[in-house]
């Protein structure tokens, strides 16, 4: 415990009424495929400023020759975007670049206007939205950890907001007092995390000891895993037509065809570049979804950009070492797909098994539920049991319902060796266990 918890430190958060243009810079060669990923990464922009509740007044695409290391784009292309942001009564630049702190704080200066970047916007949106205590911590620790090397600017920016004239950092002493503020308050916040991440892993042993598996939802923001998760487990999970309507992790308990029982998990959306400080604290909150049996990759079919969104989501599961966990892929609003474009089509065939569905309509949905009880199936569970001659009831049960790989019958007891699906092993379970 530590004897003082150091105070909360304000983050740069967004006034109502900011209004963005929104630089989106493209550096040349640009192949055709390159470019309309990098346009769809802009249109995703302006859906990520509306979710963090600010305008976007238009998309300027910038293709520059080369890169400039201090402004990126050069000093007179940054000039005449600001004066232009300017007469449309931009208050900000939103560059869909991720500038460096150098970077953000010379064309600042330069153009006289706020200058945002792309984690910024999602750091933002993630303040905005978090609900519990775990997902307050993992933002504060994710916006102090980007803010600490940008220090100095947002020092420039109080002042500028003071209406100071300077455009003078600190004096180091000033800086230095805040830099060991903010780091106190990183390693306070760590220590908190800690807690709260050792009480959810006490939870997730005690699901784990009752044998029900957990069937994980993930994918790409807004494709529908809340509208999913309601779907498969009559919840009312949070639905919206936005970017990062789920922050924090939910799970339900809900039952397969057969009777089997599993545990759904929702979860945070991915998004193509995410802030690298974001995903590290994230990473806890997707924790759970390291222990699922079943990882079910919701596409949304009517992406204008299908392979980012695969690839993200691939991406994503890859660095958290779930290459390996069985996967389906699911296609879901098929009930409008096909009006927007029959891409997804062609994208579903290469990836097996995958599955067209609703959540929206339910078509497609007791497929999906056979689907996901056939491959929780295939994950049985091996155990061995010790049991009394008079027990034969528990072996003629096995025989039933479990792969009986052995069976010894010694001068005392019956043991027996069993390859037993999740869904049954709950009944042996305590026996499995006295045998050790
Ligand atoms: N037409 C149609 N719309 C759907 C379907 N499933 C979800 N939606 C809509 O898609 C939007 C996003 O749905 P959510 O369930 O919030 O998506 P999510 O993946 O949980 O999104 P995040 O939590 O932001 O990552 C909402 O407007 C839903 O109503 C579907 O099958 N068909
Ligand atoms: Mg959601």
């Amino acid at each position: 415990m530590t004897p003082t918890s150091p105070e909360p430190i304000p983050t740069d958060q967004w006034q109502p009424d900011e209004r963005f243009v929104v630089v989106g810079v493209i550096p040349s060669p640009v192949s055709g495929e390159n470019l309309r990923a990098h346009r769809q990464a802009l249109a995703e922009m302006e859906s990520l400023l509306e979710a963090a509740r600010a305008e976007c007044l238009e998309v300027i695409e910038v293709r520059p020759a080369h890169l400039h290391a201090g402004t990126l784009i050069s000093r007179i292309r940054a000039e005449r975007i600001a004066s232009h942001a300017k007469a449309m009564g931009a208050t900000g630049l939103a560059f869909d670049a991720d500038l460096s702190p150098a970077q953000q704080s010379n064309l600042e200066r330069l153009t006289g206007l706020k200058v945002t970047t792309r984690p910024e916007v999602i750091l933002d949106i993630f303040a905005r939205r978090a609900q519990t205590r775990e997902g307050k911590i993992q933002v504060e620790l994710a916006q102090l950890r980007y803010l600490l090397p940008r220090l100095k600017r947002q020092w420039l920016h109080l002042e500028r907001q003071r209406g100071g004239i300077g455009l003078r950092g600190p004096g180091e002493t000033q800086l230095e007092t805040d830099r060991r503020r903010l780091r106190d308050r990183i390693a306070h916040l760590e220590r908190d995390l800690e807690r709260v991440i050792r009480h959810r892993e006490t939870q997730r042993r005690a699901r784990q000891r009752s044998q029900v598996p957990l069937a994980a939802l993930v994918g790409y923001t807004n494709a529908g895993k809340s509208t999913l998760f309601n779907c498969l487990t009559d919840a009312r999970a949070h639905v919206e037509d936005q970017v990062f309507a789920t922050l924090d992790p939910t799970v339900r308990r809900t039952s397969l065809p057969g009777g089997q029982p599993i545990v759904v998990s929702d979860t945070v959306g991915f998004i193509s570049r995410t802030p690298p400080t974001l995903f590290a604290a994230f990473r806890a909150t997707l924790e759970e979804t390291r222990h699922a049996a079943l990882i079910i990759h919701v596409v949304d079919a009517t992406s204008a950009d299908i392979p980012t969104h695969l690839a993200t989501t691939d991406q994503v599961l890859e660095d958290l070492g779930l290459s390996e966990t069985p996967l389906l892929t699911v296609w879901n609003k098929v009930d409008i797909a096909d009006e927007v474009s029959s891409d997804w089509r062609r994208w579903m065939w290469r990836r097996s098994p995958s599955l067209a569905i609703s959540a929206k309509t339910g078509a497609g949905i007791a497929e999906l539920r056979r689907a996901m009880a056939v491959m929780l199936e295939v994950r049985d569970r091996e155990i061995t049991l010790r049991l009394p001659h008079e027990r034969y009831d528990v072996v003629a049960r096995l025989h039933a319902v479990a792969r009986v790989v052995q069976v010894l019958y010694t001068h005392d007891e019956i043991r027996i060796r069993a390859l037993v699906p999740p869904g049954v092993a709950f009944e042996f379970e305590s026996r499995d266990q006295l045998t050790g």
